[in-house]
């Protein structure tokens, strides 16, 4: 067995991203397997045929990334498709599984190239925007191994409130109280169990944070007092941008205070998002960023206990230069006949005016007092705001544990939040995509998360929703997300499964004992909550290749149906297991099952959990709330007979701002 090993290097003067809280003595000579470039920006690492990359948190592909090119680069881009390079959240941690096992952490606030196997196929190579970062190098016995370690590095995740383990559903354009009211009664009389739901852009004025328009959601003290009598959190969302208006409050004084932006002649940077121009407060000002997270007591007073933080990349629908510029372009090339080329430059200069590089180079931040380009430390600027309200929250509701998850992201943030998968799409390849991605995000730390359920972008079917649902069941986020525009999905909208809908859901709540009780396991010792079976199975040469399967928690694997009009899915078996085939949580046949390959018939309406070897799976009635979960219902499915024993979570008080769990050691 290989002992354990830490290595930091560091080049030249690196920002500090606070992604790292331990101290580790800084090592002068790389391994002899790391190549690196003598301006020290490009490392190079050969790969055997059959090593495995892992990693890169929020990214596209499978859970192993060889053979593409990733950045990482907090990018709001809503097309996820597999030729993409960066997503929302920016998460420059690999791992090398192979003969020779190791992970490798980039810190560096901007961009870095992972080049897995794209250029040569057999090279992974690492290109980092400055020679300023700081390089760290596990070594260990096993990737679950190397995983810990890191996570210990950077620091325990984030653990949600309990409630946040319940259904959420949201929508953008619930647009008035109304609206949000109808979507409550038609949970609750259809019987299907809800937790939460969601404000987005439409509850505020003119799209002003920390405002509520007062027309369509009247009286909102009251409005989140009624919600709540029927246990209904609701969760506002928050942007970045602060609209300039004379008299707004928030402008004002973040004007006054000098805490926004600036351009690179001292003024504040002016962008365009939801209210037209708006200005960014400069998250990466610590007391900037305290200003700021202090405003969310508006809504904490008014008894709000959730937020989710949007646009923070930051998103920038155009800059003044840059419309200017497709004006121009669109001017010059009037009335005249243009061919492909011109073509080509009219519409790149129009789609280019949103999320710009160029304009990231003309954002100045104030880091400590020294004025820092924006395009140095891109990824830290949704972190940093998701830090302010964190930190805050600590200060305005100690007594409270306030749900919190941001879009964009960078390793450290999973400290103080979740993230959400951003806007993805009603499209059958991104149920896959959300599995793939659940394991790698927890690898970076990430373990409160999850996708928009049915997708956020496209049109809906009843049987994508249903499809998509019997994954998200096992997510810790789980919410049903949906854009403008789009057909609406929530689960009452499709009349012709609405028991298999009802019985899904309520067998999320039976669950939940269990996948918080592993959610809390998973932070607390830095382990994955979502485990590939490569981890687990070392040497099973097919468990190793499994692309679409999961261990979740330490008892249970899954194997959700992604194709459209299938009736089931082969599934392999990487020891003997137990499956549970759930019509509903007291309505469900078990199947013995010894290693192997096996087609498993897998109706619409059903889902199939496989419990391990000398496992069991902790089930609760269910109820129409987290708060009405009922644990002296709790029994126990699988390997019952064994004499096992489970470790049971529970949230007790907080203190801090954070939940105090309390620990069950169940004999069964
Ligand atoms: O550009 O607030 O990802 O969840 O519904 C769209 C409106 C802005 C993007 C978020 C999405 C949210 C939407 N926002």
């Amino acid at each position: 067995m290989k002992t354990t090993s830490i290595q930091k290097y560091v080049f030249g003067k690196p920002i500090d991203t606070k992604a790292v809280i331990k101290d580790v003595d800084i090592s002068e000579n790389l391994p002899n397997y790391i190549g690196i470039s003598d301006d020290k920006q490009t490392i190079a690492i050969s790969l055997g045929e059959s090593d495995k990359v892992y990693g890169l948190g929020e990214a596209v592909r499978g859970i192993n990334k060889r053979g593409w090119i990733y950045e990482t680069y907090c990018n709001d881009d809503p097309v996820h498709t597999e030729t993409k390079r960066s997503l929302y959240g920016a998460h420059p941690f690999v791992m090398i599984a192979g003969n020779h096992t190791f992970g490798l952490f980039v810190d560096f606030p901007d961009r870095v190239t992972f080049d897995v196997g794209y250029t040569d196929i057999n090279k992974l190579q690492i290109t980092v925007k400055e020679a300023n970062y700081s390089l760290y190098v596990i070594e260990s016995d096993s990737p679950r191994s190397i995983v810990k370690h890191f996570r210990q590095l950077i620091g325990k995740s984030y653990i949600a409130p309990f409630w946040a383990f319940g259904f959420q559903q949201s929508r953008w354009s619930y647009a008035n109280a109304d609206a949000v009211r109808s979507v409550i009664d038609n949970y609750r009389s259809n019987g299907f169990p809800i937790d939460a739901v969601y404000l987005d852009i439409d509850y505020m004025e003119d799209f002003k944070d920390f405002t509520i328009n007062e027309e369509r959601f009247p009286n909102f003290k009251k409005f989140v007092e009624e919600a709540k009598e029927k246990n209904i959190h609701l969760v506002p969302i928050i942007d970045a941008g602060v609209k300039i208006e004379k008299g707004y409050k928030i402008y004002e004084e973040g004007k006054a205070l000098s805490y926004f932006c600036k351009d690179e002649d001292g003024n504040d940077f002016i962008a365009a998002v939801w209210p037209g121009k708006v200005c960014f407060p400069d998250f990466l000002n610590n007391a900037a960023a305290n200003w700021f997270g202090e405003k969310y007591k508006y809504l904490i007073d008014m008894g709000i206990d959730g937020f989710w933080n949007d646009m923070n990349e930051p998103a920038i629908f155009y800059s003044e230069k840059r419309l200017d510029k497709a004006i121009d372009t669109i001017a010059e090339l009037k009335c005249r006949n243009i061919g492909i080329y011109d073509y080509f430059r009219l519409k790149d200069t129009v789609y280019g005016i949103s999320n710009n590089p160029d304009d990231y180079k003309s954002i100045y931040h104030s880091i400590d007092g020294t004025q820092v380009c924006h395009d140095r430390v891109h990824n830290l600027f949704g972190t940093c705001m998701t830090k302010s309200a964190a930190n805050a929250f600590k200060r305005i509701a100690p007594d409270k544990n306030i749900l919190m998850f941001s879009r964009a992201s960078y390793i450290g943030m999973h400290r103080y939040s979740g993230i959400w998968m951003g806007d993805n799409q009603s499209w059958w390849s991104h149920i896959k995509l959300n599995l793939q991605m659940l394991p790698s995000l927890n690898m970076c730390g990430f373990l409160y998360s999850g996708a928009d359920i049915g997708g956020f972008g496209d049109n809906c079917t009843e049987d994508l929703l249903l499809r998509w649902l019997a994954l998200g069941i096992f997510t810790p986020l789980m919410r049903n997300h949906s854009a403008l525009g789009t057909r609406d999905q929530e689960f009452y909208r499709f009349s012709s499964h609405k028991e298999a809908f009802r019985s899904l859901l309520q067998l999320r709540y039976s669950l939940i004992p269990y996948i918080y009780s592993e959610f809390i396991k998973a932070a607390e010792n830095n382990e994955l909550l979502f485990t590939p079976l490569s981890f687990e199975y070392r040497g099973d040469k097919y468990a190793e290749s499994i692309e679409d399967q999961l261990l979740v928690g330490e008892n249970i694997m899954i194997a959700p149906v992604y194709e459209p009009n299938a009736v089931g899915r082969y599934v392999y078996i990487p020891e003997e297991m137990t499956a549970v085939h759930f019509k509903a949580y007291d309505d469900y046949t078990l199947h013995q099952y010894s290693k192997g390959h096996y087609y498993i018939e897998i109706p619409l309406n059903e889902v199939v959990v496989f419990i391990r070897k000398n496992k069991v799976l902790p089930l609760v009635s269910p109820a129409d709330c987290t708060a009405n979960l009922d644990m002296s219902t709790l029994h126990f499915i699988g390997d019952v007979a064994k004499g096992q024993t489970y470790t049971l979570y529970t949230e007790g008080k907080v203190e801090n701002g954070e939940t105090v769990v309390q620990k069950h050691v169940l004999s069964i």
